[in-house]
């Protein structure tokens, strides 16, 4: 392991602490602790040594988040977020997703390198209400924490921001024989981050606090819980960090600088583990640490902060000594070889506010934006064009797992050498990825921040197989799914409010 302790959050500094008109800074919130809630597992319908068969519904609810009126909220199996979903590497899984809201929605995989369109589940497979949809696909990568959220066009932030969004644990034989923290709920848990701004009777209110750089509020809200504490009965405990959040980036820290090991990153474990006492975490990435309590008596309390403000409580009870010394050497991080036909892909994050675009053009659900073989390797360069201080963006590709070679020609942070799926660019800097698909499709790729997504900073890539060269995809267009919202909420066209399409008519573009 480095023996070196990393102190910084690499990301620039300017730009995080850029604090526009609609930055909200969080607060602590002034309501009792309570236990941090930890989704369930969810159960198969059916298991066979080969396949497993779930049911995803996703349905309203509300939630007792605050004193006095429950919360209206989205979720998965789940009146907020969603049950957490275990696959095993090498099962095929059958699918039923069911859509009980009163809105289409989709059910996209983040994480998962499974065919696209359909089985990717973004803005081409609508499930409208009251209907279903059964997808198949099979596991076929590495051990890490994916996650499940809705991707309708444009609505995806306002249907994430209602509470669509879960995780989900890709298990595989190598890290099962590893000595790491492993037991659910106990000393693995998922710690998913999110940001919201309670208005009158404890309620949400998407629209009131829409920003089109992404909407934020000030009460960090952790598993779907206001002001968590966790009850530390083991001496090391693996945290599973996902950035639920619209738009917000977390900068990580305990009480007392207490120094933790990262372990893995978005798409699988890491090379070597990596020790710090800062971690930071933009949105949609995973961030997998373990911490060691070890100098900690019962009674203790050690709290998880991002920035100034609390966001766990880690009360320490009595535990058994361990002394599982985490392996120097984690995970071999596959290195294809870029084909040499295939030229440097040059992409660009264009723009803040309503004017958000790539590569100069806003996203379009019926254009291909750029083609490419399957299992052939590319190098991208993906650019931040904002002027400093500007805004970070997260770009984040579907269907695939991609490397990160360089930051502006130097070498990327000691903390993202393992598999990615989602990587920070900050302003004016080249990020060179290493691109590679194992499935065919078309996938679309993106800033998530998730009003940046809605509000065109998107595109698409078909995937071609080389054994199926003239497959054709059937492309719905933003049009389709908007009169669908329209006729559900009951208005006109002219009336219907959905976050992205001001990002369009802002820039007199069509959808
Ligand atoms: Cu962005």
């Amino acid at each position: 392991m480095t023996h070196q302790i990393i102190d910084q959050y690499f990301y620039d500094e300017p730009a995080y602490d850029y604090h526009d008109g609609g930055y909200v800074p969080l607060e602590e919130p002034a309501t009792p602790q309570q236990p941090l809630n930890i989704p369930e597992i969810l159960q198969p319908d059916q298991e066979t040594a080969t396949d497993m068969y779930y049911t995803i519904t996703a349905q309203t609810g509300a939630v007792q988040l605050l004193p006095g009126t429950k919360t209206k909220t989205w979720g998965y199996n789940a009146p907020l977020l969603g049950k957490t979903v275990i696959f095993k590497k090498g099962k095929t899984i059958h699918m039923h997703l069911v859509n009980h809201l009163p809105e289409v929605t989709t059910f996209h995989w983040h994480g998962l390198a499974i065919p696209g369109p359909i089985e990717d589940g973004g803005c081409h497979a609508p499930v409208y209400p009251g209907e279903s949809r059964d997808i198949t696909f099979k596991i076929n990568q590495p051990a890490a924490m994916v996650w499940l959220h809705a991707h309708p066009c444009p609505s995806t932030a306002e249907q994430v921001w209602h509470g669509l969004a879960a995780a989900a644990i890709v298990q595989d034989d190598h890290e099962a024989a590893l000595p790491l923290p492993r037991n659910y709920g106990v000393d693995d848990i998922p710690v998913i981050l999110q940001d919201r701004r309670f208005h009158e009777d404890n309620q949400w209110d998407y629209r009131a606090d829409y920003d089109p750089d992404g909407v934020m509020g000030p009460t960090p809200m952790i598993n779907g819980t206001i002001n968590p504490y966790f009850d530390v009965t083991t001496q090391k405990v693996r945290l599973r960090f996902l950035d639920g959040a619209n738009r917000r980036e977390w900068r990580l820290h305990f009480s007392d600088d207490l120094p933790f090991t990262q372990i893995a990153g978005d798409l699988s474990l890491l090379p070597r583990p990596v020790k710090m006492n800062k971690l930071m975490i933009t949105a949609a990435e995973r961030q997998e640490i373990v911490v060691d309590f070890g100098n900690y008596q019962p009674g203790d309390e050690v709290i998880l902060y991002s920035d100034d403000t609390p966001l766990i409580h880690f009360r320490i009870h009595q535990f058994t000594p361990d002394n599982t010394k985490i392996p120097d050497q984690l995970f071999t991080t596959p290195d294809p070889a870029v084909d040499p036909g295939l030229g440097i892909h040059y992409v660009t994050l264009d723009g803040c506010d309503e004017s958000v675009a790539m590569n100069g053009k806003k996203f379009k659900m019926d254009r291909i934006d750029y083609e490419m073989p399957m299992n052939k390797v590319q190098i991208w360069d993906i650019e931040n064009t904002n002027d400093r201080p500007g805004m970070i963006h997260p770009y984040h590709m579907h269907g695939c797992a991609f490397t990160v070679i360089s930051r502006n020609g130097h070498d990327p942070l000691p903390n993202e050498t393992g598999l990615k799926d989602t990587v920070v660019v900050n302003p004016q800097e080249h990020v060179r990825i290493k691109v590679w698909f194992n499935v065919p499709g078309v996938f679309m790729y993106h800033c998530h921040i998730i009003e940046h997504e809605d509000g065109g900073m998107m595109a698409q890539i078909k995937v071609i197989d080389p054994k199926n060269p003239d497959k054709q995809y059937h492309l719905m267009n933003h049009m389709t799914l908007m009169k669908a919202f329209a006729e559900e909420r009951g208005v006109p066209m002219d009336q219907l409010w959905l976050g992205g399409m001001d990002s369009y008519k802002k820039m007199g573009e069509t959808m």
